[in-house]
């Protein structure tokens, strides 16, 4: 090819790669008729963009259409949130120290399975740590922003401080490696035990910003966005991790976590989830919520 022409296309493919309004009502099309942010990213680079200008794009795009359409309908505003590296098909992450299996993964509400997040020794020593500092689990009365017993809940349980001993900071580093989001975002990891019967009935993990409590709690680190549910035993039965807008119930297994996000506290995340009653056996997990700011 002569040098001349191969610079006519180079500059073809420059200009083409102005984000113009077109170039955004294209996306935004894409997005409303379903398709996912990677097959309208991996359509964009097919077609010459080169991909961090796609991305880039793509993201600006769909982050303006989701502000405006929050404006129009009187929704709380969205916020970035914790998200996991999974494209293209991906089965497997590197969580900093350890690869984990990505088991499952839905986009709305944005839940994904992960295997092999904790070895077994992680998961019984954990349980031992706990286990003598355990009692009967309080929820947070809206009202005051305090917590108190509810008949909601029915486990045990108990909270570490993050970076409390060196089983809980790798942990933490783990999930800060494979949420992409900060370590000092989290709260300190909460283990909880279930025996038979015992439930936590569905909720959402963000704090009802309607509530006379929440603005205190908020204080904090702002709004939970995330949510990473840690099995460290397998129940003989029951258990499951529920999902009720979707009707999906997660396994406990051991080693395995559900990890779930919610980008403003408004049920249309679709993130309302609950623990389903042990049928047989017990039930632990540790649980790790994400701030949107520094949780100090
Ligand atoms: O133990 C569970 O499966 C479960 C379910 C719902 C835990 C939580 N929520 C939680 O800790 O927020
Ligand atoms: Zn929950």
């Amino acid at each position: 090819m002569k040098r001349s022409s191969r610079l006519a296309r180079g500059a073809q493919v420059i200009a083409r790669q102005q984000v113009t309004a077109e170039l955004r009502q294209w996306i935004v099309a894409q997005a409303t008729a379903g398709q996912s942010p990677e097959d309208v990213l991996k359509a964009m680079i097919a077609s010459g963009w080169t991909e961090d200008v796609a991305a880039e794009a793509l993201e600006d795009t769909l982050k303006g259409f989701l502000a405006d359409h929050a404006r129009a309908n009187g929704l709380p505003q969205p916020v970035s949130v914790p998200e996991p590296m999974l494209t293209g098909g991906t089965n497997r992450i590197w969580a900093g120290d350890r690869e984990v299996q990505v088991v499952m993964s839905m986009l709305a509400p944005r839940v994904v399975v992960f295997g092999g997040l904790l070895s077994d020794a992680e998961c019984d020593e954990l349980v031992e740590l706990a286990r003598p500092r355990l009692a009967r689990s309080e929820t947070v009365v809206n009202e005051t922003g305090g917590s108190e017993v509810n008949t909601a809940r029915t486990s045990r349980g108990m909270f570490f401080e993050r970076g409390e001993n060196p089983l809980c900071e790798r942990i933490e580093a783990r999930l800060a490696a494979l949420t992409r989001w900060p370590v000092e975002n989290g709260e300190g990891l909460q283990v909880l035990h279930y025996t038979p019967g015992a439930e936590y009935k569905p909720h959402y993990d963000y704090f009802e910003p309607s509530h006379s409590g929440t603005p205190g709690i908020l204080k904090r680190g702002g709004q939970r966005v995330g949510t990473v549910v840690m099995y460290l035993n397998t129940p003989t039965a029951g258990g499951g991790t529920t999902f009720p807008d979707v009707h999906l119930e997660v396994a406990p297994m051991k080693g395995h976590a559900v990890f779930f996000s919610y980008d403003r506290p408004h049920p249309m995340t679709r993130s309302l989830h609950g623990g389903a009653p042990v049928i047989e056996g017990e039930k632990w997990v540790a649980t790790k919520w994400m701030r949107e700011g520094v949780f100090a």
